[in-house]
Formats: C-alpha cells, sequence, structure tokens
C-alpha cells in the first residue's frame, strides 16, 4: 500500500484565489455526480471533499496537497466543478465557465487531467465534447470510470472493449474504479504517485 499525506490547501471561487503554481497538479474532470470529489476522498483516505447525491456540488476549484514520502513525491489534486449540470442557471454556468476555462487553460503547474466517466454509460456527448476541447487544447488526458462497483465484476471486460471500440483521448488504457468498494483506487495512486516523479521529484515543469 502507497502512503500519501493529504491536506486540503485552498478553496477557491475565483482565479485569484489559485494557490501559487509550485507543484505539479492533477485536475479532476468530469460530469455532474460522475464522482469526482468521492473518489479524490477514496485516494486521499480522509473525507476532505464535500460529496452529495445532489450534482452541482462542489461549486469551488479545491486543491489538495499529497506528500508521498517513501517516493519523495509532492503533488497537488484539483477537484473541479462538474460540467453538463443543466439545473445551474446562465450566470452559474457562465461563472463556472470562467474559473474553469482560466484553470485549465492557463495554469501552468497543470500536468494532466483525469477525466472521470460513468462506467455504466461511457462517454457521453458532453464527454466527448471535453475530450475534443482537450485535445485542441494540448491538455493531457486520463480517463478513468468511475461506480465500476456498480457492474458485475465479470462484465467488465466487455464493458471496456465495447467503450474503447470508440476513440478515447487518453494517456493510458482507462483506469476503472469503484469507490464504493475501493476497486482500482489502489492502482490509481500507484500510476499517480509513479506520473508525479516523472522528470520531476514534484516541481512544475514546462510541457
Ligand atoms: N457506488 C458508487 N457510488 C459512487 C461512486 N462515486 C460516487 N458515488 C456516489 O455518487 C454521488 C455523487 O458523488 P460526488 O463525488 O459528489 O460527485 P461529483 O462528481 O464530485 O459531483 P459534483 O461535485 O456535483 O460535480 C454520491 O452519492 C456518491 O456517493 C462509486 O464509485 N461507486
Ligand atoms: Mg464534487
Amino acid at each position: 500500500m502507497i502512503l500519501w499525506k493529504a491536506g486540503l490547501l485552498s478553496t477557491c471561487y475565483t482565479p485569484a484565489q489559485f494557490p501559487p503554481a509550485r507543484l505539479r497538479e492533477i485536475a479532476l474532470v468530469g460530469r455532474s455526480n460522475v464522482g469526482k470529489s468521492t473518489l479524490v476522498n477514496k485516494l486521499l483516505g480522509q473525507r476532505l471533499a464535500h460529496v452529495s447525491n445532489t450534482p452541482g456540488k462542489t461549486r469551488s476549484i479545491n486543491f489538495f496537497s499529497i506528500i508521498c514520502e517513501s517516493e519523495n513525491v509532492s503533488f497537488l489534486l484539483v477537484d473541479l466543478p462538474g460540467y453538463g449540470f443543466a439545473k445551474r442557471g446562465k450566470s452559474e454556468q457562465q461563472k463556472w465557465k470562467m474559473l474553469v476555462e482560466e484553470y485549465l487553460l492557463r495554469r501552468e503547474s497543470l500536468a494532466l487531467v483525469l477525466q472521470l466517466v460513468d462506467f455504466r454509460h461511457g462517454l457521453l456527448d458532453n464527454d466527448r465534447i471535453f475530450q475534443q476541447w482537450a485535445r485542441g487544447n494540448d491538455i493531457p488526458v486520463q480517463v478513468v470510470f468511475t461506480k465500476a462497483d456498480k457492474i458485475a465484476r465479470g462484465k467488465h471486460r466487455e464493458y471496456l472493449e465495447r467503450y474503447l471500440s470508440r476513440s478515447v483521448f487518453t494517456r493510458t488504457v482507462p483506469h476503472i474504479t469503484g469507490a464504493a468498494s475501493g476497486l482500482g483506487v489502489e492502482e490509481l495512486k500507484l500510476f499517480l504517485t509513479a506520473f508525479s516523479s516523472q522528470n520531476a521529484s514534484g516541481q512544475a515543469t514546462e510541457a
């Protein structure tokens, strides 16, 4: 088991509140309710991110600091508010777009985006729109499926193959996680730790 020490570094409602870009950052994006905050909590081993049954729970960008002493790595995990939340009013949508786009397009310490996708549904239209947008803007994406604990284990391969029969923009084969059972969480921790220790011991690098 890999040990991370984690803490909430800051909660930001505007780009001016973002902390200094000193460490490499891995951000989680995905549709509202897909399980971003839940996965953050599972990875951190603590309930630091707010989780809710109601979509649109996370409205701020939350930065979590991670130290992995055994690998001599420090980085930040960044929980973003979800996309595709229809009940948000126009001005709320505009605020969301401004905040998230500012982060994703201009954050020089952003090293990787984890795009979370519900394993029961695969990539839906707005997930594909995000993929195209990220690709067009040279943002590296790793797809991570969530809620796989809701699908029988014996069907996982079949589901994955079906999803991969259409092109998916992802650095490596998508991870499959199920926060309720802890499925895939340790593997994802290993992947993120290894990713963060590449090229730099936790320092932000030019893409
Ligand atoms: N069974 C199961 N339930 C999950 C999983 N991940 C999240 N959930 C549930 O899905 C709901 C939404 O989870 P959140 O983590 O708040 O989702 P979010 O993506 O952060 O949502 P927003 O902040 O609204 O964008 C909660 O009721 C979670 O308990 C999972 O892997 N398995
Ligand atoms: Mg959330």
